[in-house]
């Protein structure tokens, strides 16, 4: 195996990655070698997609089945080998499809049939050993004498259309579907599966892959507020209600809507979890009084809190660790394209089975002292709030932003974000998106004439509504987004984070901080480019950075 996409890899003198018998989440090395060979499989299943559409041709379920598929391969999603399999195998199905179309359509027309990419005329194996054998050529470091920054690019790029392809299927769950989008989509997997060697043609591809994720965030964006409405500030409690109780952690805001639809009347209780969390704050969502608050932390705490959960569990999404750790695999339930062996796996939109297991669990026995926090700062209410927060810019009482946002881990040195946000002075305001918040959202910050100090915008795809917000900021000041008292400091964990940088580095945001650690997948060269570039360093200490940042604004 050769994995080496999160930033708990392994990281060594002799090389970074993970590359022994199973890497640090947990995945062992045939699971790895599957998903590469799925993800090889995907590349020319997009290469066959990119020739029809030269004859306008386009296959909706095509456009459908890539992105999720590759989805499965995101860190801490999909570990169960027989599931990727199916992916694979369905790859080469929906392949062999295409392929057959795209010759009838040359011989019609009298074109002679184009040479294919390796990935688009590999023959897949019947057994699992043939599998694991063929996946070798579909490794992500294939290639002798590999240069490894021309190598680092194509995983910046490689794993920031993994981002993308996630959030597309966030967005095509709420019915957010684009021709043009899946076919940009597909031609970036194309281009992927040539192993290219041109550094400037790779570098000006991780620029296309953060433009097309600002599409797919605001396509999402869209989905959410259309079937939700529009996030408002809500108080939203942290602590157990006495009853039965089902737990919904990950992305997918439609299966917690069905999950409360078909729980109405039961006497179950229903509470978020993880990236979840911001779901209490859309108003077709908040509207169900059974759903009681959020419980729980960020996903790396969830071995200890679905363990001491008396429920059901659902997956909707990443991330997901072995529940057998704690004992919860026989009430955990995963969804999509979530998989971990021995699990019960939901299709479809019957959540009975999770019903009857939260009804057969006892619950919580009593009501514990509320806790609340305040959440649901997103792109109408930032907006709302923006004529209160320029006058206190204009008038001095708001010095600086600080937008903290990105995902949560469990390395120590991530101490920096919740230090940075308890030494943020007085007079700024810190913005969250991600689960990186749970770190310090449960603390008090006050506000600031009535403005709360820490505002959460929401899940990590949210980035797109502080975009727009710095947008308008910038409008409203007459100048460039990169003029504004405003700091970007990211945690990252894994590719939904690499994309959503991405994006913010092809919107020109330069000075970004990131943490804890670089991505091990780039290059001491890459990093200099990038710095060199867009002024994206890693995070220091807190004291450093606060100097450097309000000493610069
Ligand atoms: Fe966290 Fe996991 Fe949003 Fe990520 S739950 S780590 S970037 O997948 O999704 O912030
Ligand atoms: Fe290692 Fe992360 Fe890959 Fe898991 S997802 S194998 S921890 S690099």
């Amino acid at each position: 195996m050769f994995c080496i996409q999160c930033e708990q890899t392994i990281r060594t003198p002799a090389g970074n990655g993970c590359s022994y018998a199973q890497g640090m989440c947990g995945k062992l090395a045939a699971t790895s070698d599957l998903q590469d060979l799925l993800i090889y499989m995907l590349q020319g299943l997009s290469t066959y997609a990119v020739k029809l559409r030269e004859f306008e041709v386009i296959d909706p379920q095509v456009d459908t089945f890539v992105p999720k598929a590759f989805f499965a391969t995101l860190t801490n999603v999909n570990f169960d080998d027989e599931r990727i399999t199916e992916y694979a195998k369905e790859a080469a199905r929906l392949r062999d499809q295409l392929k057959q179309r795209y010759l009838e359509l040359c011989e019609q027309r009298g074109v002679t049939p184009e040479p294919m990419s390796a990935a688009a005329t590999l023959l897949l194996g019947a057994s699992k050993a043939e599998l694991l054998q063929q996946a070798k050529v579909a490794a992500p470091n294939r290639g002798d004498d590999l240069n490894e920054d021309i190598l680092g690019l194509r995983l910046l790029c490689l794993y920031g259309l993994k981002g993308a392809a996630a959030y597309m299927e966030h967005a095509r769950v709420l019915d957010q579907t684009s021709s043009e989008v899946a076919g940009r989509f597909h031609e970036i997997m194309a281009f992927l599966a040539t192993d290219s060697t041109d550094a400037d043609k790779l570098f000006a591809t991780a620029m296309e892959i953060g433009q097309l994720n600002y599409s797919v965030m605001a396509m999402l964006d869209a989905g959410e507020t259309a079937a939700f409405g529009h996030p408002e500030p809500t108080q939203v409690n942290t602590k157990p209600v006495k009853g039965k109780a089902i737990l919904v952690s990950g992305h997918d805001m439609k299966d917690l809507e069905l999950i409360l639809q078909q729980t109405e009347g039961k006497g179950i209780n229903v509470y978020t979890h993880g990236e979840m969390l911001p779901a209490l704050a859309y108003p077709e969502l908040k509207k169900y009084p059974h759903l009681v608050g959020n419980y729980g932390s960020a996903w790396q705490n969830q071995q200890k809190e679905f363990a001491n959960f008396p429920g059901a569990v659902v997956m909707t999404s990443n991330c997901i660790i072995d529940p057998n750790v704690g004992q919860y695999a026989d009430r955990i339930f995963t969804r999509s394209i979530v998989g971990w062996p021995g699990v019960t796996h939901l299709t479809g939109d019957d959540f009975s089975a999770v019903i009857d297991k939260a009804l057969a669990l006892e619950g919580f026995a009593y009501d514990e002292i509320p806790h609340m926090i305040t959440i649901g700062f997103a792109r109408n209410a930032l907006m709302n709030a923006a004529p209160a927060v320029v006058e206190n810019v204009k008038n001095g009482n708001i010095r600086h932003f600080f937008l903290i946002g990105g995902c949560d881990g469990d390395k120590a040195e991530r101490s920096y974000f919740t230090d940075l946000a308890k030494a943020a002075p007085k007079d700024s305001l810190i913005l969250t998106l991600g689960c990186g918040k749970y770190k310090f959202n449960k603390l008090e910050f006050g506000d600031i004439n009535g403005i709360p100090r820490l505002l959460d915008i929401g899940q990590c795809n949210d980035a797109y509504s502080a975009i727009q917000l710095a947008l308008a900021l910038s409008e409203i000041f007459e100048c460039d987004i990169n003029e504004l008292p405003l700091s970007l400091v990211l945690s990252w964990f894994e590719q939904k984070a690499i994309v959503v940088l991405l994006t913010l580095l092809s919107l020109g945001v330069k000075n970004i901080r990131t943490g804890p650690t670089p991505p091990a997948f780039l290059t001491a060269n890459l990093l200099k480019v990038l710095e060199d570039k867009f002024g994206l360093r890693n995070v220091g200490t807190v004291e450093e950075d606060l100097e450097a940042i309000l000493g610069a604004a």
